[in-house]
């Protein structure tokens, strides 16, 4: 069905049918393009609001990316049809829209490059995606190669949308100067002010070709005619009739007609499909991309901006297709989100913080800027915006009107990731100044955030956390709106990250008594977490502004929710090992399913007006209790970070009336290591048909109610923006391979699961490279790293020299 080639590079799909939304995605900072295996794409640019240049054939609504995203006929999408000129039999590539029979097909998705081949009756047809670094377009090589061993003659006909342009003026022709369709249109609008931010808008869309044509059709009624697309009328007739559209739907149809190959022979051709804003723009794209020079230049530039997102680790285990997604994909994923920030001007601060946190591990410059722009829109309050301002003139829009109350946590979350990677302190003593024209150095700046969640604006009287409309579970929209319901999770989320700041408070200002300050409000949020929380073996979603607990015992949807257990874990609420005990194994009985942890269950049947549009959500689709990945690494993490916990402390923190059993170290690790692989698809066949998705990114979820519906469990959701990622990273790197930075090197503390006996790793770290052999041994009782033949103090690496390579080898028990 699919895997990998031989290097592990690329992810190969063998069938156009199994796996219909399965596809893969590039980017540049300008654009972006999802294509699925049958030949169906969703591109946009930015403008920089993102627009698109290939549209549906009505008008969309601008809103994020769907979910499981619904492809049909008309949807956009490349293709290319080949008739036989003397059987009149019709294929097309990579499948769509004939969906004739093909002898041969491969998907192939490259970190670079998309590639299909389809074959059919003797004749291939090769397509190649690459875009450039900088600006927006698809270059696409077309080659059709005669495998048939005898002479063929046939019409090839490039078919690619253009769609809907706009209500108010479009239309499209063929342009002999050019040698290419081009589409125009003006964007619809209604206030005169419009008028002039529009003007700029590239409203054109172009269809080059290197080699002019024989015919062409720029009229998408004309081209597919009664046919119907996968016919269509105007292929069946000997050539194109050349006709444009004027107000009609344009389209970029083509044909080179009659083309003779012999045995073995193939003709390759060259395309250029982008948006302009005029003609000049069009002939400078042309003469700049539209050659063969010119597409390998391009290729070979976007490989180079891919590869300086590579990341910091290769890993080596028994699991070959694990080692493929961390090596290949994930790190690019990371990357993705780092540099282009979702396309969107107005990141989610939650969004904007954590994609920049995965970015510590590829780019670090980036990351650190993106703490200097998030602080600088710090409100006076101390409080965080809903979303971060990336251009001049952008707005929040959609969910970022709505308001939120979690955005201050993810500060000191995200910090911790970029100190124990960088050691770049000197970031807190940065002045930065705010659009009020008041500076603050960063680090005044994360007190100010975090004394703001210690303020009354943000807790109740009981010392909890409002919810407003929402937490990090954005359509969790209705437990506070009228402004007395509380957040569990905000509440026990803050416990962690004011006990993250107060780490950095003792490191960065040991004299002063700031760090006590930010840990005993961490033990107080702590505490009235667990007085108004706890449920006997959980801590409860939330309290709604009518005084109801919910996430409780007593609920028959919505009872246990992962969020809560996972942040109580990582910021201390859960203090004692009897309530970590019980959490652990709630979670596992109540969440667990083949495809990972639902985000809480059982999913709700019906709106629940005191909690929210989340009740609204298909069950087991989207947040109302599916595999959210990104609630998923959440518990991971913390799990892991238990593990490292209990490394260093063996006493854990507990109380003293804590004796009952407890969870061993090595099955923590083991439950981690169980949850992180089964956020990935694969490696068995049944596993990757029911996912749909192939191993080359993290996608936001999988459907869950594993026991009601299994016919749609697992079923990803083909979304690949989501704040998993650079926590799936860090699992990796700090989790199971153990290797964190701290302010005097490396410490190491791998995790690995039970089965595994072996692994190696290379990990890039503040400029060195360290090449880490990891063993199992049933004589060592606690970590031990040498170097040199010397054992190191702590199992730490201090003295690292930027340039320099150092071998490890480490022994776990
Ligand atoms: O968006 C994500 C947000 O980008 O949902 C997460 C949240 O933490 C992220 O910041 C959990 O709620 O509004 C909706 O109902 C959507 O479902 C969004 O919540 C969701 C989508 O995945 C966006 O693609």
């Amino acid at each position: 069905l699919l895997g990998p080639t031989e290097d592990g590079s690329r992810y190969e799909l063998y069938s156009p049918t199994a796996m219909p939304k399965a596809g893969g995605f590039l980017w540049n900072q300008r654009m972006m393009i999802q294509m699925t295996c049958r030949g169906y794409a969703v591109a946009q640019f930015m403008q920089p609001e993102p627009a698109k240049y290939a549209h549906a054939p009505n008008l969309e609504a601008k809103t994020f990316m769907q979910p499981e995203q619904a492809y049909y006929a008309h949807h956009p999408g490349r293709f290319v049809y080949v008739k036989d000129e003397e059987t009149g039999d019709l294929f097309s590539a990579p499948y769509e829209p004939v969906r004739a029979p093909l002898d041969d097909y491969v998907f192939s998705v490259g970190k670079a490059d998309l590639v299909w081949k389809a074959e059919h009756r003797g004749l291939r047809v090769e397509m190649t995606l690459v875009i450039p670094t900088h600006d927006v377009a698809e270059l696409w090589s077309v080659r059709v190669v005669n495998t048939s061993g005898r002479p063929r003659r046939v019409s090839v006909y490039p078919y690619f949308t253009i769609g809907y342009m706009s209500w108010m003026n479009q239309g499209a022709v063929y342009r002999e100067d050019l040698a290419g369709i081009v589409g125009t249109s003006i964007t619809p609008y209604q206030k005169a002010p419009d008028y002039f931010k529009n003007k700029l808008l590239k409203d054109k869309t172009y269809f080059l070709c290197e080699t002019p044509p024989d015919a062409w059709e720029a009229m998408q009624e004309a081209f597919e005619g009664e046919g119907g697309l996968h016919n269509p009328s105007a292929i069946q007739e000997p050539v194109l009739k050349n006709s444009d559209a004027l107000y009609e739907t344009p389209a970029a149809a083509v044909q080179y007609q009659g083309v003779e190959l012999a045995p073995e022979e193939q003709k390759e051709y060259r395309f250029l499909f982008g948006p302009a804003l005029d003609d000049a723009e069009i002939r400078d794209m042309k003469s700049k991309y539209l050659s063969a020079e010119g597409f390998a230049q391009t290729a070979a530039d976007y490989a180079a901006y891919i590869e300086a997102g590579s990341g910091c680790l290769r890993v080596t285990t028994p699991d070959a297709q694990l080692d493929n997604l961390v090596n290949h994909w994930l790190p690019r994923q990371g990357y993705y989100h780092g540099d282009v920030n979702r396309l969107t001007t107005d990141p989610q601060t939650r969004n904007y913080l954590q994609d920049n946190m995965g970015m510590s591990y590829i780019q670090p410059r980036v990351a650190r800027q993106a703490f200097v722009t998030a602080l600088s829109q710090q409100e006076k309050s101390g409080a965080m915006p809903d979303g971060i301002l990336l251009v001049e003139g952008a707005e929040l829009k959609y969910i970022n009107q709505v308001p939120h109350t979690d955005h201050c946590v993810w500060l000191p979350v995200a910090l911790e990731i970029y100190l124990a990677e960088t050691g770049d302190w000197a970031l807190l003593d940065e002045p930065i100044r705010d659009g009020r024209g008041e500076t603050y150095t960063a680090f005044e700046r994360f007190s100010r955030a975090m004394d703001w969640l210690l303020s009354d604006a943000a807790r109740d009287e009981r010392g909890l956390h409002y919810i407003a409309q929402g937490d990090w579970c954005d359509p969790m929209n209705m437990a506070g709106w009228k402004g007395k319901g509380v957040s569990g999770w905000l509440t026990v989320a803050t416990g962690y990250a004011l006990n993250l700041w107060a780490d950095v408070c003792s490191q960065h200002r040991p004299s002063s008594d700031l760090a006590k300050r930010y840990r005993d409000g961490a033990a107080d949020v702590n505490r009235a977490a667990n007085a108004h929380f706890w449920d006997g073996a959980w801590f409860a979603r939330g309290i709604t502004d009518d005084g109801v607990t919910f996430g409780v015992k007593g609920d028959p949807e919505g009872r246990l929710w992962l969020n809560p257990q996972a942040w109580a874990l990582l910021g201390g609420a859960a203090a004692t090992r009897e309530q970590r005990r019980q959490m652990m194994e709630q979670v596992e009985a109540q969440l667990g399913t083949p495809y990972g942890l639902v985000m809480f269950a059982p999913p709700y049947t019906a709106m629940r007006e005191d909690v929210g549009r989340v009740t609204q959500k298909y069950p087991g689709q989207g947040e109302n209790g599916s595999v959210y990945n990104h609630a998923a690494i959440f518990y991971i993490y913390s799990l892991y970070a238990l593990g490292e916990r209990s490394d260093d402390d063996s006493s854990g923190g507990d109380d003293e009336n804590d004796n009952t059993t407890t969870t061993s170290k090595q099955e923590i690790a083991d439950r981690a290591y169980r949850y992180l692989r089964q956020m990935i698809p694969g490696p068995d066949e049944a596993d990757y048909r029911q996912r749909g998705q192939l191993p080359v990114y993290v996608p936001n979820y999988y459907r869950g109610g594993f026991r009601t519906q299994p016919r749609t469990a697992g079923r990803s959701s083909q979304l690949f923006n989501t704040g998993t990622v650079s926590w799936v990273y860090r699992c990796f790197i700090e989790g199971l391979c153990g290797l964190r930075g701290d302010p005097q090197g490396l410490r190491v503390r791998p995790q690995l699961p039970s089965h595994w006996d072996r692994i190696k790793v290379e990990r890039r770290f503040r400029g060195a490279v360290f090449h880490v052999e990891i063993r199992r041994s049933p004589g060592v009782r606690e970590v031990t790293a040498e170097h040199e033949g010397q054992v190191l103090p702590g199992a730490r690496f201090t003295g690292i020299e930027a340039g320099k390579t150092y071998q490890l080898s480490v022994t776990v028990p």
